[in-house]
């Protein structure tokens, strides 16, 4: 659903000021809540980064990767001036040659994060359409469940599927997407190549952190 005055209301939001503030490698470096938040996460190479940057409407705010899943830390960006409010990239998750020691890291920090941050509006879970939910998602799902942290599942990369390929993946993570309590029911289907689905997102962030 459209909402063409939200929309240019975010994009205005954005093209205006937005800056990294610092990277959190564990709980005791989180900034001070004062602001609302909305998070992003998903399986390293998902496209995180480049949405990121798609949804700023910049070029290299996040820095697409090098070597995938190395980063495990929460990153906050400050929008707005005066600030209104942050994004935080969560660390990439999914990362097959991750030993279990970084893996029992991430999941504590997010885990912990997910569950004490008090400003956190809202999650988006971003999921890679040429592959749908895997069972990693299906963790991470659980974990926003469990905490009770209500998010937006993000398809992207749409432009790599056919018209056919596209509903079929959109109706089957909409049917698990409804197993979720925390998981709104619709999706949104985006591609940060084409800008598909960029402008309702960003206007969906805006009105998430309003809430
Ligand atoms: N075709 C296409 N490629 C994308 C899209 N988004 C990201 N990519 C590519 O996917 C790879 C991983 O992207 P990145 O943003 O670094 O993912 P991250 O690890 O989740 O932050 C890069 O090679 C990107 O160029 C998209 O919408 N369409
Ligand atoms: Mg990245």
């Amino acid at each position: 659903m459209s909402d063409p005055a939200l929309e240019k209301r975010a994009h205005k939001l954005f093209s205006g000021r937005v800056d990294f503030l610092k990277s959190a490698p564990a709980l005791k470096f989180l900034p001070d809540p004062v602001v609302p938040e909305i998070a992003f996460c998903g399986r390293s190479n998902v496209g995180k980064s480049s949405l990121l940057n798609a949804i700023t409407l910049r070029k290299s705010l996040a820095r697409t990767s090098v070597t995938p899943g190395r980063t495990q830390e929460l990153n906050f960006f400050e929008v707005g001036d005066p600030l209104q409010f942050r994004l935080v990239d969560m660390p990439g998750y999914g990362f097959a040659k991750a030993p279990i020691k970084v893996v029992d890291t991430w999941k504590k920090l997010v885990r912990d994060f997910l569950r004490g941050r008090a400003v956190l509006k809202r999650t988006l879970l971003l999921v890679d359409a040429r592959h749908g939910i895997k069972p990693v998602d299906a963790e991470m799902m659980a974990m926003l469940d469990e905490a009770a942290v209500g998010y937006r599942i993000v398809l992207t990369k749409a432009d790599k599927l056919k018209p056919t390929q596209l509903a079929d993946v959109l109706a089957a993570t909409e049917a698990e997407a409804r197993k979720h309590p925390a998981a709104f029911p619709v999706l949104h289907v985006t591609s940060s190549e084409t800008k598909q689905g960029i402008d309702e997102l960003r206007a969906a962030v805006l009105a998430d952190s309003e809430i």
